[in-house]
């Protein structure tokens, strides 16, 4: 066979290492993965607006918030047309259903706190864990508008922990029983992610390391101490 074989057709990777985004495995596993996607960024940016029936000082500058997340939600409706894929809508809101209820509860209840942790920390947090592992094994047309949407996703984040550092003194007792509450449905929905995650060759370690990271840097900035910090952590084990 000579050196330079020129007949033979090129290998179906030879995409720098990057997964085969025509593949059926891919397409099936990126229709699941995009509609959660779209489903969180839709239903992000109904939380900002509910969040600014809790705050109405604050509604205007939630309601900005809000418009980003269907910027982001149109973005994502892309990249799945893009590689010519059908989101999975049922099965997205099936996987938010928990982690929704509870934010309703919180809502009818007027518990801010709660509702703040679960969008502004937890969801942010999530989802920019998401977007961080997803853009280096992303094509090219999905890593440019996630690289776009993971810079607002940060200023959703910082919302949340300057609301919550300002009220710091009053909100511990809120905080501590809603993430007792709500971080094992974290926990649970990157376990029920994980298998199609991999297919797109994020791994269910980076996805979770990357988490923690930004939600313990998210804690501390609140002004939490590292001891509540880990106890606040361990919830992840516990739940
Ligand atoms: C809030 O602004 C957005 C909430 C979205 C939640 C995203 C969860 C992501 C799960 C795993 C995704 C991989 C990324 C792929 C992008 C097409
Ligand atoms: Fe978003
Ligand atoms: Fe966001």
């Amino acid at each position: 066979m000579p050196f330079l074989d020129t007949t033979s057709p090129a290998p179906a990777a030879e995409n720098d290492g990057l997964p085969d985004f025509a593949s059926s495995a891919y397409k099936s596993a990126y229709s699941r993965i995009n509609a959660i996607v779209i489903e969180g960024e839709q239903e992000a940016h109904d939380n900002y607006i509910a969040l600014g029936t809790l705050l109405p000082s604050e509604a205007e500058e939630l309601a900005r918030l809000a418009r980003m997340e269907l910027k982001h939600k149109k973005g994502f409706t892309a990249c799945g047309a893009n590689l010519g894929v059908e989101a999975d809508m049922p099965f997205a809101r099936d996987f938010f259903a928990p982690l929704r209820n509870n934010f309703q509860k919180a809502l009818t209840e007027g518990k801010v706190v709660t509702c703040l942790l679960i969008q502004a920390i937890l969801i942010e947090a999530f989802a920019i864990s998401a977007y961080h592992i997803y853009i280096p094994v992303a094509d090219p047309f999905a890593r440019k508008i996630t690289e776009g949407v993971v810079k607002d996703e940060y200023l959703h984040l910082n919302y949340g922990q300057e609301w919550l550092k300002a009220n710091l003194d009053t909100i511990r007792e809120e905080f501590d029983q809603a993430n007792r509450d709500n971080l094992p449905l974290v926990r649970r929905m990157l376990d029920g992610v994980a298998a199609d995650a991999a297919v797109l060759q994020m791994e269910k370690e980076d996805l979770m390391a990357d988490f923690l990271t930004s939600y313990q840097e998210a804690l501390t900035e609140i002004g939490f101490t590292s001891r509540e910090i880990a106890r606040m952590a361990a919830a992840a084990l516990v739940g």
